[in-house]
């Protein structure tokens, strides 16, 4: 039903694009160039193939695992509307992740081998859901400030050359802006609510600017991916343009709010570019490869909705399984 088989992620290679076929690499990139959209049974590099499995499969472990910080705080919502809309919220969050596996599927990657790459810990997913949401402003911060990052990704990426992706994020960035604004609506009650509340929020913020700062990758000097992912078209801003965008956008929003910035070295130099404290970066690769304060627990959270939800699986594929019309 999808494009052709899916490449082994280990096979070792001199150049990226070694081996391939160079009149239908030259094609293939010419059609890049125009704008034109890759669907799953174009020919593709095998690189190509490659780093949009990895793409988009850590993207959507990182809407499965997401829902998790967040989904801890529905019981625990201040107010019925708010317990409601962070139902539908994170309920979306699942659903995008759905889209994109069903993205990745097309590529040749069976579903059961991404989720057994998510629960072994093969694969990665973004790292701010290693952390955990201890108050109800944590969550808040969340639905504000990682969607917006998600945001500015997704919008930028939604523009990218590989048809089924794209289609993906236009679908999911217009959900995500729904949970934008309820973060921000969030937030906004918190910082011009009680003493406590504020300080609560604040104390939220300053929990969550390092793994924001992460949140859009290594810096460009270190980014391993970037250069051919902007060259196909894949990513279609770097780690710092998109880290940049974030800081234009919502410094002026979380300074109008009566918040602070945990960086002191944070402010926009002549070239009108952020300055910012370099992130630590050896924290970032600790927490994506697995020792981050949440990763055990994440992953153990997967592992048992797997087991759990393995006979409603074989249910559903059995052979020979009747249905039961329900009477009216
Ligand atoms: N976390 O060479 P680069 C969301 C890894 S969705 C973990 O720069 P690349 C919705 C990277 O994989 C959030 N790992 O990589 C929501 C690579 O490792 P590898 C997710 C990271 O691909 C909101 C290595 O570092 N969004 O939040 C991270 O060119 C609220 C080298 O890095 C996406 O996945 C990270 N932050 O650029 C849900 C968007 N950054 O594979 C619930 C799609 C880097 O070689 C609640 N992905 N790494 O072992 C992308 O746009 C890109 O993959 C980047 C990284 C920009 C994330």
């Amino acid at each position: 039903m999808y494009g052709n088989a899916y490449i082994d992620p280990n096979e070792k290679s001199n150049s990226i694009t070694d081996g391939e076929d160079i009149q239908k690499l030259n094609a293939f990139e010419s059609r890049i160039s125009n704008g034109e959209k890759i669907e799953p049974k174009d020919w593709m590099p095998k690189e190509y193939r490659k780093q949009l499995v990895r793409m988009i499969e850590q993207h959507a472990h990182s809407e499965i695992i997401g829902a998790l910080p967040e989904g801890t705080w529905i019981t625990r919502a201040p107010g019925f509307r708010r317990k409601l809309a962070l139902m539908a919220k994170v309920q979306d969050e699942v659903g995008h992740a759905q889209l994109l596996y069903s993205a990745a599927e097309t590529l040749g990657k069976s579903r059961e081998a991404m989720i057994n790459d998510l629960i072994t810990g093969k694969s990665k997913y973004s790292n701010v859901f290693n952390y955990p949401a201890y108050t109800w402003a944590d969550a808040c911060i969340i639905a504000w400030l990682i969607d917006a990052g998600a945001i500015i990704n997704q919008v930028a990426n939604a523009k990218g050359s590989y048809g089924p992706y794209c289609r993906a994020l236009d679908r999911i960035c217009v959900e995500e802006s729904f949970h934008l604004k309820y973060g921000h609506d969030n937030v906004v009650t918190l910082a011009t609510g009680s003493k406590i509340q504020r300080e609560m929020v604040q104390a939220a913020l300053n929990r969550w600017w390092p793994p924001i700062m992460h949140f859009f990758g290594p810096s460009d000097k270190i980014s391993l991916h970037t250069e051919i992912l902007m060259k196909w078209k894949v990513k279609m801003a770097t780690n710092d343009d998109m880290r940049q965008q974030f800081l234009n956008m919502y410094v002026p929003k979380i300074w109008d709010l009566g918040l602070t910035v945990p960086d002191s070295k944070l402010m926009k130099n002549n070239e009108n570019k952020w300055e910012y404290t370099e992130p630590d970066w050896d924290e970032f690769k600790r927490v994506i490869n697995g020792g981050g304060p949440c990763n055990a627990e994440r992953l153990a959270v997967r592992r048992n909705a797997e087991e759990r939800g393995r006979w409603v699986r074989q249910a559903l594929l059995a052979k020979d399984s009747k249905y039961l019309i329900p009477l009216a």
